[in-house]
């Protein structure tokens, strides 16, 4: 009796060790006021894209309101957000980073 539940115990465990984490957006919200180009130096630096990517999703945030920057598991896209919303208090812009569960 005991042997089924460590068995279930077991295959549970192992199940939690395969399963994949859940997945986080990190979107950039459009505003008025941040300069594009700076929306692009952001992109190029905390998300590694090159020139034409970066201008790629910034221009999405200015026509569409907003962009996917990435998918990250949480705690990566916690500090993505949170190195994105340091760079632009630090720089006086109003832009908006938030994450949302995928
Ligand atoms: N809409 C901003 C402008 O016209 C540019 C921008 C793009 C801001 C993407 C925020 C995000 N200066």
């Amino acid at each position: 009796m005991s042997n089924k539940h460590q068995e279930i115990e077991r295959i549970a465990e192992k199940r939690a060790k395969t399963t994949p984490p859940p997945l986080w957006k990190v979107v950039l919200l459009n505003d008025d006021f941040t300069p594009q180009d700076f929306v692009v130096a952001l992109l190029q630096h905390f998300f590694h894209m090159d020139e034409a990517q970066a201008t790629r999703v910034m221009l999405m945030v200015h026509h569409q309101g907003r962009g996917i920057c990435g998918v990250y598991v949480k705690d990566v896209a916690e500090t993505k957000v949170a190195q994105v919303m340091q760079f632009a208090r630090q720089h006086q812009h109003p832009l908006q980073c938030v994450m949302e569960e995928n």
